[in-house]
């Protein structure tokens, strides 16, 4: 698999529009309305969640731009509900989103990355 570009068309058969429609199987975390939370499959972390919008958004930039305000307080609260739910806070985590090729973005769905459970390091590597 290649990087992809953050932007472009919404790819209705992303692996994250597969897992939003119950097509592909995921271990959910959280989920509401507008954001639903699932374990990384190749976890970085000992905890290693991601959390994406239920809407059509490829990127950061796609989302704040195309999103309705609701949708995007109702994202932002959700990453938080995220890390209180899994109890992080303290000695911490880490949040990261990759957007486009320099960033290794891989799935064309907007995605925050949880990672928790160990010291995480400096933060570019
Ligand atoms: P990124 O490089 O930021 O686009 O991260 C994509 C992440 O998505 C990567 O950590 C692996 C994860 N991932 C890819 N396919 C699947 C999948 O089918 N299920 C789950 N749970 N995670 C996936």
């Amino acid at each position: 698999m290649e990087p992809v570009d953050a932007k472009g068309p919404y790819d209705d058969e992303n692996v994250f529009a597969k897992i939003l429609r119950g097509e592909i199987p995921s271990t959910e975390v959280y989920s509401d309305e507008h954001a639903y939370a699932f374990v990384d499959i190749n976890p970085q972390a000992p905890t290693h969640v991601l959390v994406i919008p239920r809407g059509r958004y490829r990127s950061w930039v796609d989302f704040t731009e195309s999103a309705e305000d609701a949708e995007i307080a109702g994202f932002i609260r959700a990453v938080g509900k995220v890390a209180k739910s899994l109890d992080v806070e303290d000695p911490g985590y880490r949040l990261l989103v990759n957007s486009g090729r320099h960033a290794h973005q891989m799935v064309p769905h907007l995605h925050v990355h949880l990672f928790a459970g160990r010291p995480l390091g400096p933060m570019l590597s």
